[in-house]
């Protein structure tokens, strides 16, 4: 195996093979994995990120897609992470057509990860922000995510981007109204695809009442954009939404309040993970655990009352990291 330390000035000196190999070794997780992304941190944080989420088949990769050659044209360098369900019902693109096109024309410019989601868990893995981190380091200037999501409106994405798209479709309407509000923190920019159909139209004309209706704490409007994004349609006001967000962000030190937010809910998720795992590893503890299941399974104490012991136990003999 070789050491992935003699991949780095490659990785440096923007080396694809070196990249990609590097984005394996994190990939695959481990002490390697935490080992690159020390060593690649101090150079992140110079390229645009962008979440797209929506549910499957909303046309997140097509946009994706559609975006990409725009990207390209201003001189940008493009950088994609795809989280992919890859299922064998979907029938969506994997990869966009347009995006194969590009990369088979041999443009180094842009670089595709796709990351097979696992299993049943949606939502913007830490893994993905991870991926986006070292194509960041690699110097992408336009790190795109492409993940599932909406049924769980989560915050964790808004901070993993500076710009999240929220991509709908006139099938989703009723989602839609379940969701409101939580729509509305995280979407900076709606996009209601599949405009070609029935429906689109009403859907545009709800989310931008429901933009209207609440002002954000961060002085924002998420517009409220249509597309037909298989067949390029109302993709330049996605672009020019995606640049006076940026330009907005630019103000005031909003870019770095949010990436700073994110950080913080990363690193506390990575906290809360290992202290999770720290503890069902500690064997004490799981003595204790199973002393207190008996307890309560024969009704001496309440599954509330021994939590609260184990979690007070906790707090006075932290096990010990592996
Ligand atoms: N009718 C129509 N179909 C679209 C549109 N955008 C994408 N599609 C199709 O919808 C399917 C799913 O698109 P995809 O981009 O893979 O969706 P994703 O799962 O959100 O990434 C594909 O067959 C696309 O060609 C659109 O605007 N109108
Ligand atoms: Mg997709």
């Amino acid at each position: 195996m070789s050491d992935f330390r003699n991949l780095l000035p490659r990785f440096e000196s923007g080396d694809a093979l070196a990249a990609s190999r590097l984005l394996s070794v994190v990939e695959n997780g481990g002490p390697d994995a935490e080992a690159v992304l020390d060593a690649l941190f101090s150079r992140t944080g110079r390229a645009r990120r962008i979440a797209i989420t929506g549910p499957g088949g909303a046309g997140k990769s097509s946009l994706v897609d559609a975006l990409t050659p725009r990207f390209r044209a201003a001189g940008r360098t493009v950088g994609i992470v795809a989280e992919d369900p890859t299922s064998p019902f979907s029938g969506g693109a994997v990869l966009g057509d347009r995006v194969r096109m590009v990369r088979a024309a041999g443009d180094a410019g842009v670089f595709i990860r796709s990351l097979a989601s696992r299993g049943s868990e949606s939502g913007l893995s830490p893994l993905a922000c991870e991926l986006a981190d070292v194509l960041d380091a690699f110097g992408r200037d336009v790190v795109m995510l492409e993940t599932m999501g909406v049924g769980q409106v989560e915050t964790r994405i808004r901070f993993a981007a500076d710009t999240v798209v929220v991509v709908l479709t006139p099938e989703a309407g009723d989602e839609v109204q379940s969701l409101k509000a939580g729509l509305l923190e995280v979407a900076d920019i709606f996009v209601v695809n599949k405009a070609d159909r029935a429906g689109a139209d009403a859907l545009v004309a709800d989310l931008t009442a429901l933009a209207g209706m609440r002002s954000r704490t961060d002085g924002w409007s998420p517009p409220v954009l249509a597309t037909t994004a298989n067949r390029d349609d109302g993709i330049a006001a996605v672009e020019s939404a995606l640049v006076a967000h940026e330009t907005h962000l630019a103000g005031n030190g909003r870019r770095e309040a949010r990436r700073r937010q994110g950080l913080a809910a990363r690193v506390r998720a990575l906290v809360d993970d290992a202290l999770r795992r720290a503890w069902w590893q500690d064997p004490t503890a799981l003595t204790r655990f199973d002393a207190m299941v008996e307890r309560v399974s024969r009704g001496a104490v309440s599954p509330q009352r021994a939590a609260r012991d184990i979690a007070a136990a906790l707090r006075v003999a932290a096990p010990t990291s592996q």
